[in-house]
């Protein structure tokens, strides 16, 4: 049923993959096999932007790089990926930022529960300079960054009741990213967490290993989340990025001309993503209610309540993320 339903969405309003604009660009005369794996699946906004990209690079280099596409970790989740692309076994891949805060802690900022109250302020974060300025220093450790990209706002399902405030989470066992924030969250609010790689995730729910987790909408649907959890509650908790990363490896045997074509074919694919992500995000959620999931909207006291429960979660990270950053995306959010 999920399935179907999905692809009547895919068929009506799903933004068409845009033609490709821009020339023609001259490489070194050698041909190149690129394979760019994500952890969601077909069905995924992410995906369709993996379409887009492929479309533009393969048009734009005449065909010398062939991109093969992998969805549903199939050549490996987040983590295993990133360190594909360190050993040069695989080409790209475009992780949340949460599982790599052990290698860049500055990701952490995106992990501060509540930080970017709208889509538009993430933009202006992830696109002005505190964006790029990430991007550069994450290319580093045999990686290049090229890119942001949206999973998008968090919420919250479970299997056992409809979660209104922190104290109906007493116990509820919840899958987390393997992230010390989400973590430090998730035990603040009384849950009982776990981090877990997505890829195990589907099968801990149906088995009742955790009770809960916590994706965006697109995600719970486009995974079947929705198949083995009665309960979601919109909870808008965290935004998470998604960054499009290249193996340096595969990157230093380019020439210039393609890496540059590499990075305005992120951008589309960034752009185009974010916008599929954000035409589907309510739809989809009608169409988990439709498809009789029970789903909690929060009243703004609601939310409050869980703000205030989370206020020591920022004590305690601010210093080890850097206040000066996260008071510079919150001056973001002011300028508003
Ligand atoms: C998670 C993330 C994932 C993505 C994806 C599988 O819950 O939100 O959806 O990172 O690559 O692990």
């Amino acid at each position: 049923l999920g399935l179907t339903s999905l692809s009547a969405v895919a068929a009506t309003e799903m933004p068409p993959i845009p033609e490709v604009t821009g020339d023609v660009v001259e490489g070194d005369g050698n041909d190149y096999n690129l394979k760019f794996n994500i952890g969601l699946t077909q069905s995924s906004a992410q995906y369709r932007g993996l379409e887009y990209f492929k479309k533009i690079v393969e048009q734009r280099s005449d065909g010398h790089i062939q991109v093969q596409t992998f969805h549903s970790a199939q050549l490996g989740d987040d983590l295993q990926s990133v360190s594909a692309l360190q050993a040069g076994t695989l080409e790209m891949t475009a992780p949340s930022t949460s599982p790599m805060v052990s290698m860049f802690p500055q990701f952490a900022v995106f992990d501060l529960p509540f930080l970017f109250p709208t889509p538009e302020i993430a933009d202006k974060v992830l696109d002005g300079d505190i964006g790029q300025q990430m991007l550069k220093d994450a290319s580093t450790k045999g990686l290049v960054a090229i890119g942001w990209a949206e999973n998008g706002y968090r919420q919250l399902t479970n299997s056992k009741l409809a979660v209104t405030s922190p104290s109906d989470l007493d116990g509820l066992k919840v899958r987390t990213m393997q992230n010390p924030i989400h973590l430090d969250i998730w035990r603040t609010l009384g849950a009982n967490p776990t981090p877990m790689s997505f890829a195990e995730l589907f099968t801990a729910l149906e088995q009742g290993v955790v009770d809960g987790q916590e994706n965006p909408w697109i995600t719970i649907e486009s995974s079947k989340f929705n198949e083995v959890q009665q309960y979601a509650t919109e909870t808008n908790h965290v935004y998470t990025p998604f960054i499009t990363l290249v193996s340096e490896r595969f990157w230093n045997r380019l020439p210039e001309s393609y890496q540059q074509l590499l990075r305005e074919a992120a951008k589309q694919m960034g752009d185009y993503e974010r916008q599929v992500s954000r035409t589907l995000n309510d739809q989809i959620k009608q169409e988990l209610k439709e498809q009789g999931m029970q789903i909690t909207e929060l009243t703004p006291e609601q939310i409050a309540t869980f703000q205030e429960d989370l206020a020591p979660v920022y004590d305690d990270w601010r210093d080890k993320i850097g206040g000066d950053l996260i008071d510079r995306i919150r001056a973001e959010s002011q300028a508003q």
